[in-house]
């Protein structure tokens, strides 16, 4: 049964033992931060802070901050169920015959019932505040002593498409500059950014802008899947949760959010206006600078009666956002192999924080393939931010980075085997020489052939052959080791 809002899936990782309770009174001002980060990195609980200092609604923390509380989320034995599911869908073809029509009737019935369904009413809007409210009123954490300020790190940004009506959902952190205006951090490539391009470009003045913070996992999880733009978020979320989502329109803006979340503030992005957004302690481990961004007016606050404020840190890795990616990394790697089939397996180890380094294993069939997977990479969608990647053969295991080290070191020629090349880079990435624009570079650590221009002969890995293996299991222990 899939989780209804944040509330069932707090209960679902309690009774898992995957959330504690803090009944003593902790600052959102730093000291959240340093419970998440020894949390995380102890595999600890999720962190529900029932008496924030100066605040009455508790903060919920690492709700997502490890595999097992990734599966609790989206309510599977292993977040590879999720990709199987996502690959029988796609694979779906209209069979032959009558027969094999209604049989299918069943999948594509189902696959409607997981299209966003519109609702009169909802618990987001129990409350309605549209003159006496405040952001401050939340227990927003400054998450890091040199943050620019206090930051919402997991809100459910909605806008949209003013050229295809389209709605889209993306995580944009939120910097609050006061009681009703905050940050609106979409970087450049994301759909956000895009939408408000469009919107430029045809003139308006002001964009409809709603956030949604707090909702059932699969919903909030949703914005921050690479997904193709225009692709419902909502309607992926319904996937995931294999149930629609609620949608409740807006009291002040053309747009819906999830009927059950906890908060929404309604608003709009004014074309134009723009004001120093950052530093903020970024996932990278470093601060990212500060920049400028569209500034987002709140016009309305909805909430429930007692909500539950939903947040998360990022910093040194690994944090919160690693498992959420670990889980994105193995959900995507099916429909990656369905564009490139000769992908084994993939992996972007913590201390690469996503986009600067790719460890890719595949099986190669002609010259120069594995340079036509890293352009393929740096070609699909928000994995051209790829800042390294490391083309590996199909027996080399991805998942251990000592083994891709030992291997693709001993592998290379770096002069032959590097190849950079320049293009769009990650917003966050500090090292570019201009924001948003830089070199990438691959490194094809695959075995060289002669037909790639090397003739001499490729040593084999050192391995012990099984039948001695096996005698010396038998004789080891009588050896008494
Ligand atoms: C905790 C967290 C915070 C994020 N903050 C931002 C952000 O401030 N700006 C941004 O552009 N992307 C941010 N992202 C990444 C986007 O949510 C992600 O790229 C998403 O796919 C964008 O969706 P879109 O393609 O619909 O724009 C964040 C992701 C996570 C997990
Ligand atoms: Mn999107």
């Amino acid at each position: 049964m899939a989780y209804r809002d944040l509330r069932e899936f707090i209960r679902a990782l309690e009774e898992n033992g995957e959330l504690k309770r803090i009944g003593v009174e902790v600052d959102p001002v730093l000291e959240i931060t340093e419970f998440a980060d020894r949390a995380v990195k102890q595999g600890g609980p999720a962190l529900l802070f029932e008496k924030p200092k100066g605040y009455g609604i508790p903060v919920l923390i690492n709700a997502f901050a490890s595999m097992r509380k990734m599966e609790i989320a989206l309510e599977v034995a292993s977040v590879e169920d999720v990709a199987a599911r996502i690959v029988e869908f796609l694979e779906m073809r209209m069979p032959e015959g009558l027969w094999g029509k209604l049989k299918m009737l069943p999948k594509l019935a189902e696959m409607g019932a997981f299209f966003p369904r519109t609702v009169s009413s909802g618990p987001c809007q129990e409350v309605v505040l549209d003159d006496r409210f405040s952001l401050l009123d939340f227990p927003i954490l400054q998450c890091w002593p040199e943050d620019g300020g206090r930051f919402i790190t997991l809100p459910l940004v909605f806008s949209r498409n003013p050229d295809t009506g389209k709605r889209n959902c993306g995580m944009y952190r939120m910097q609050v500059y006061d009681e009703r205006t905050t940050g609106m951090h979409w970087q450049t490539h994301k759909q956000g950014a895009e939408h408000y391009r469009r919107m430029a470009h045809h003139g308006r003045r002001r964009m409809d802008v709603a956030v949604a913070v707090g909702a059932d996992p699969a919903t909030m999880y949703s914005a921050i899947l690479p997904l193709p733009p225009d692709l419902d978020e909502m309607m992926i979320a319904g996937f995931l949760r294999q149930s629609p989502v609620e949608m409740v329109k807006c009291r002040t803006c053309d747009l819906e959010v999830p009927a059950h979340a906890e908060i929404v503030l309604e608003g709009y992005v004014e074309l134009g206006e723009l004001r120093t957004e950052g530093p903020f302690g970024d996932h990278t481990g470093f601060y990212s600078l500060a920049d400028e961004y569209p500034v987002f007016h709140v016009t309305c606050v909805t909430r429930r009666q007692d909500p539950i404020y939903a947040t998360t840190i990022v910093g040194p890795p690994p944090m919160e956002d690693y498992y959420m990616g670990k889980a994105i990394e193995r959900i995507f790697l099916p429909l990656m192999r369905m564009q490139l089939p000769e992908v084994r397996d993939i992996a972007m180890p913590a201390e690469g924080v996503f986009h600067n380094l790719i460890l890719v294993s595949m099986r190669k069939s002609y010259p120069g393939h594995a340079r036509k997977v890293m352009h393929s990479i740096w070609g699909t969608g928000q994995a051209m931010f790829s800042k390294c990647i490391v083309v590996v053969d199909e027996e080399v295991d991805v998942q251990n980075v000592r083994e891709v080290a030992w291997k693709a070191l001993n592998n290379i020629d770096p002069e032959r085997d590097i190849q950079f090349v320049m293009g769009p880079v990650d917003s966050l990435d500090h090292s570019s020489r201009l924001p948003n624009y830089g070199s990438k570079m691959g490194i094809d650590a695959t075995r060289k052939w002669p037909g790639e221009g090397f003739t001499r002969p490729w040593p084999g890995v050192i391995e012990t052959p099984a039948e001695v293996k096996r005698r010396v299991d038998e004789l080891w222990k009588r050896a008494g080791l």
